[in-house]
């Protein structure tokens, strides 16, 4: 490393490590590792998959891609030999963020795992430029601004591969960008971003405004651009389109390189699609057959062989149903395909609970992928029993050989290895090297459960993990945390289902009891990360209201020094990976049914936090494997839940009439403490919004959770008990391992 470091300094700036800036040097590794790449063997098999998706939260790639070729120690040593730290030569890599929250995270760990267990796979997606926008506070108040990443120097091949892109009104050609994913110990594989040249980031303005039918400009500026007008949502028809298009032409090209048969196309691809954004890759492939010669009922059946759909939600709001007269004016020639898969339901089945096309001339997208894939599955076993028994359940009836579960996980290279280096080497020293490819083996730290040395080692970890957190807030948003409060993390998108508000609420409870003279034993940082949707106006008024607690705290000098609120600003993955290994608590209270699976769970569990958290998603399996000791759950079970949405059966009204202590708390909000600081209006509308509807039911929940994390905090004060719940955490969670959930998928799916 310390030659290749040398030579590429030397031929890029003719400079030694000794002279070279930081730039420079990060610089000079980006292309070292490239190289490196290049030169593995690329993963083969005889069914190649291809993993769309619209995003793709990859992170930084510098230490993931060091860390899976085996590099990583080498580079830090070569690096501290020359007076260098890699963290600090880290700081130059701007994150791509090609993602919003835990899907695009999702498919970042599987191409790792993927890679990783030597599968050939590659990924397919957009290659936007700005990305998801980037988040500033300001008045208390949300801004977004663009945040662009691509640099002359990046993670990003250009390739030669090209394709046209039919539209109504015109065709793009598209450009076709690789990046490169190296497994762990194993060959590589890739990522493939489609674009268009035209991109014009000069007509942003005004933070992220842009002209929305501009579609040469703007196709691929912006992941998710604001869709809340029809210009919007046309623009996401037009981005959704432009990626499928891509994906099967590249898919048939490749195909037809290897000599494949067509007609047996399935035999040799598999392509899964991430939730319903790729849905018209169905209708797409099927145009493209049938433009090669296949009859439609041919078409259909290869394809149906070929496409297997994952779900990630059961809100309504989120399942894509694009209204005909919307594909008409973008992709009019998808249309007789996709009213000819309605026909053929509409044949089979008399049921119009499972119709592609609904009587109000709606595209379900999801319909497509279950009538027209052969698999479909959910993230966690709660998210896929609810599936079956209920959002689904029509589809389940028809094709029950279809449904099955795959839980998801997270690669442990990131979200151990690299984000918390001391405790990974530790558990190295302790139970060998074996759990970094068998994440079971992490098992074998139950063994210590009772050792007093082991214990005090994960405290010690812990301990320097909160250090080095403090000194990253007080560096980038110059705000004071004591490291020996207890941390208290939620870190996830803004969602009313995800209930931010909840715990809002809990430190207006905390202020008021710390108010009244009840003291914690020690100081409690409550600690936020959250991005909201630029048209999610509740979402924002919940930023809004934890960034006036923040305020109010901070100001008041009987309150702060016990009670901290951190609102970290534009939350990513790489402030995850400084926040996770130093939380204590890790906040996991969406109500129950609504979190398909959560994945940031899992991160916290690995690294030594213990979950409060709802009987939701994953942590239901969580509970499952760390027992009642180790987790902390509360609230409402999913099935009444679902039966009180069924009955219409649940009004927070009542709750706050009749509950003195709930209606202080929600009060608090339009209160003269919080109304001084904060926008009125922001503020009414949340309590309004809480009172008479709370769609989410936080009322309902909100006293429970108090209760439990008031224990919580108790329980801490006992060391010993604590980090024995810490050891059981991070010895159960080799479950969560993405490594385990690919091999999943491959056994039960894909069959590469
Ligand atoms: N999820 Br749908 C997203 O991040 N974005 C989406 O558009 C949809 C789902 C999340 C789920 O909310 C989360 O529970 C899950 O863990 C994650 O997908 C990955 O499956």
């Amino acid at each position: 490393m310390e030659q290749a470091l040398e030579m590429m300094l030397q031929q890029k700036f003719g400079k030694s490590i000794q002279d070279a800036s930081k730039e420079e040097i990060y610089t000079a590794l980006l292309y070292v590792t490239k190289e490196k790449m290049q030169g593995m063997k690329r993963n083969e098999g005889n069914r190649k998959l291809y993993y769309i998706s619209a995003e793709f939260l990859i992170g930084k790639l510098l230490s993931n891609n060091l860390i899976n070729l085996g590099l990583f120690e080498e580079t830090r040593e070569v690096l501290e030999k020359h007076g260098h730290s890699l963290t600090e030569i880290e700081e130059i890599e701007l994150e791509p963020s090609l993602g919003n929250g835990g899907l695009g995270r999702l498919a970042a760990c599987f191409l790792d795992s993927i890679a990783t267990l030597g599968l050939e796979g590659d990924g397919v997606g957009l290659n936007y430029h700005d990305g998801l926008f980037l988040q500033k506070f300001h008045d208390n108040k949300q801004q977004e601004e663009k945040n662009p990443w691509i640099t002359a120097d990046s993670w990003l091949n250009k390739t030669d591969v090209s394709f046209e892109v039919p539209f109504k009104d015109f065709t793009l050609t598209s450009t076709m960008y690789d990046i490169d994913v190296p497994g762990y110990n194993s060959g590589c594989n890739k990522l493939h971003l489609f674009d268009i040249d035209t991109i014009d980031e000069s007509i942003i303005h005004d933070g992220i405004q842009f002209d929305k039918e501009d579609i040469r400009k703007n196709l691929t500026l912006f992941l998710y651009p604001d869709d809340s007008d029809e210009k919007g949502q046309l623009l996401r028809i037009y981005q959704q389109y432009f990626m499928v298009s891509n994906a099967a032409q590249l898919i048939l090209k490749e195909a037809e390189a290897k000599g494949i048969n067509l007609y047996h196309l399935h035999e040799h691809v598999c392509i899964q699609i991430n939730d319903t954004h790729p849905t018209m890759v169905i209708p797409e492939l099927i145009r493209l057959l049938t433009a090669r010669g296949f009859n439609i009922d041919t078409a259909i059946d290869v394809v149906r062989k070929t496409c297997a759909y994952t779900n990630h939600t059961i809100l309504a709001e989120a399942l894509e149903k694009w209204p005909i007269y919307y594909l008409e004016k973008v992709v009019p020639h998808l249309l007789p395909i996709i009213r000819e898969l309605d026909a053929r339901v509409r044949r089979d089945f008399h049921d119009e609970r499972v119709y592609i096309i609904d009587k109000q001339d709606r595209v379900h997208m999801a319909h497509i992928d279950i009538h027209y894939g052969y698999a479909v599955n959910g993230v966690a076993a709660l998210h896929t029993e609810i599936l079956k028994e209920s959002e689904l359940k029509p589809f389940y009836d028809i094709y029950p050989a279809k449904f099955n579960n795959k839980t998801n996980g997270i690669t442990f290279r990131r979200w151990l290895v690299h984000c918390n280096h001391s405790l990974a080497e530790y558990l190295k020293e302790l139970i060998g090297p074996g759990y970094m490819e068998n994440a079971d083996e992490l098992e074998k730290l139950l063994a210590y459960k009772d050792d007093e040395a082991v214990l005090g080692k994960l405290k010690e970890i812990k301990k320097n993990a909160k250090v080095e957190l403090k000194n990253y807030l007080k560096m980038t948003q110059n705000v004071d945390i004591d490291e020996n409060g207890v941390f208290d993390i939620q870190i996830k998108r803004l969602h009313e289902y995800k209930r931010q508000q909840m715990n809002a609420l809990y430190a207006i409870y905390k202020y008021k009891e710390i108010k009244k003279g009840n003291l914690p034993k020690r100081p409690i940082t409550m600690i936020f990360g959250a991005k909201a949707a630029p048209a999610y106006t509740i979402a924002k008024d919940i930023i809004h209201l934890l960034l006036c607690l923040q305020q109010l705290i901070d100001n008041d000098p009987q309150v702060s020094p016990y009670l901290k609120l951190v609102m970290v600003e534009n939350y990513n993955v790489t402030k995850a990976e400084k926040l996770i290994p130093a939380c204590d608590i890790s906040e996991q209270i969406s109500l129950a049914s609504k979190e398909a699976s959560g994945t940031g769970n899992m991160k916290f569990m690995l690294n030594g936090a213990v979950t409060l958290g709802t009987e939701d998603g994953a942590n239901v399996e969580i509970h499952q494997l760390v027992g009642d000791e180790n987790i902390y759950i509360f609230g409402e079970k999913s099935e009444n839940v679902i039966k009180l949405y069924e009955t219409n059966g649940y009004c927070s009204a009542d709750i706050y009439d009749n509950d003195p202590m709930v209606e202080e708390l929600v009060d608090f909000i339009i209160s003269k403490d919080l109304i001084r600081i904060g926008d009125p209006v922001n503020l009414g509308r949340l309590y309004k919004e809480l009172v008479s509807k709370d769609w989410f039911m936080t009322l309902l929940d909100v006293k429970d959770y108090i209760k439990t994390k008031e224990q919580m905090l108790e329980d801490y004060e006992d060391e010993t008990a604590w980090a024995k719940k810490m050891l059981v955490n991070i010895a159960k969670a080799g479950f969560f391992s993405s490594d385990r959930t690919i091999a999943e998928y491959n056994r039960d799916i894909w069959h590469l």
